[in-house]
């Protein structure tokens, strides 16, 4: 209780941040986006990871307004990027059930849109795959909501919820994020590596991009470069950078 007073200040008060975490192409291995990630700077309680008030900020019906929040900010952010000329880096927002399923949002998107114009091409929503669980009609009447106004849409967390192919059958989903799990075991475990390479090789098929999670080592991302994984992100490249460091972070390499 005391957690959830604390954080309705902290919207008020403007102690959330977002550190953006980079994503690599392997091709080239250059940047191509970010994956923006809420951060709270608690006066009293210091940084507090997202696992301890995600779900306080759900139970407390604060998700959506917080959620508003971070879309206008990773807006701002594109803009300022393209005023550094870094116009073609893709920013993706983490989008939880209560915010997929309001009925304001597509409203809350447009108005961004007309502000933030460049955003429609750059933006996209990763859902995981628990969100898409239940009631799949509503859900993909959702996500076509988001592709109508040209937003890409990822799956992530790939692999750790139910059900994961009749997601990739039914919805109109972009790009596959494997999940951070499978790729520490990789190199350790024949089953986790079996899970990877299939997988990418799975998704590329159904012409879908996939991004691997979660990459630390130079050997991780050799292997999944040989497999054709499209894009790594992970402590090898960069952790996630807070918003006022970004800029120069991207122009001094990452
Ligand atoms: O940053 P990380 O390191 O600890 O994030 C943990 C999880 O918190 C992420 O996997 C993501 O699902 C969730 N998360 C982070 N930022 C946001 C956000 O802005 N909105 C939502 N809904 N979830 C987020
Ligand atoms: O949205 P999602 O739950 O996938 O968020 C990604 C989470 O994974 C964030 O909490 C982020 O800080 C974390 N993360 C990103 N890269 C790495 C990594 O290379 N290793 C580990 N252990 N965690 C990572
Ligand atoms: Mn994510
Ligand atoms: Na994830």
């Amino acid at each position: 209780l005391a957690l959830e007073a604390d954080l309705k200040q902290a919207l008020l008060q403007g102690q959330f941040d977002l550190h953006l975490q980079p994503q690599i192409r392997f091709s080239d291995r250059r940047l191509t986006g970010l994956e923006a990630l809420l951060r709270w700077q608690s006066p009293s309680r210091g940084m507090v990871p997202p696992d301890e008030f995600i779900s306080v900020l759900e139970y407390a019906q604060l998700m959506i307004p917080v959620g508003y929040w971070v879309i206008e900010q990773s807006c701002q952010i594109l803009a300022n990027l393209q005023q550094q000329g870094l116009a073609d880096l893709r920013l993706a927002i983490n989008l939880s059930t209560a915010q997929l399923n309001d009925p304001e949002l597509p409203a809350f998107l447009d108005k961004m849109l007309k502000l933030y114009p460049q955003a429609a091409g750059s933006l996209e929503f990763e859902l995981t795959e628990s969100l898409l669980a239940s009631n799949i009609p509503d859900t993909i009447a959702s996500m076509q909501q988001l592709k109508a106004r040209g937003f890409r849409l990822a799956i992530d967390d790939f692999g750790t919820g139910y059900s994961s192919l009749s997601y990739l059958r039914q919805m109109p989903v972009d790009i596959i994020k494997i999940d951070k799990s499978f790729v520490f075991g990789m190199l350790d475990n024949q089953a986790d590596f079996d899970i990877i390479t299939s997988t990418i090789a799975m998704v590329r098929k159904l012409g879908l991009e996939v991004v691997a999670e979660g990459v630390e080592t130079q050997a991780q991302a050799k292997t999944l470069q040989q497999h054709a994984c499209d894009i790594g992100q992970g402590y090898l490249f960069s952790r996630p950078i807070p918003s006022n460091e970004l800029v120069s972070r991207i122009q001094a390499g990452l």
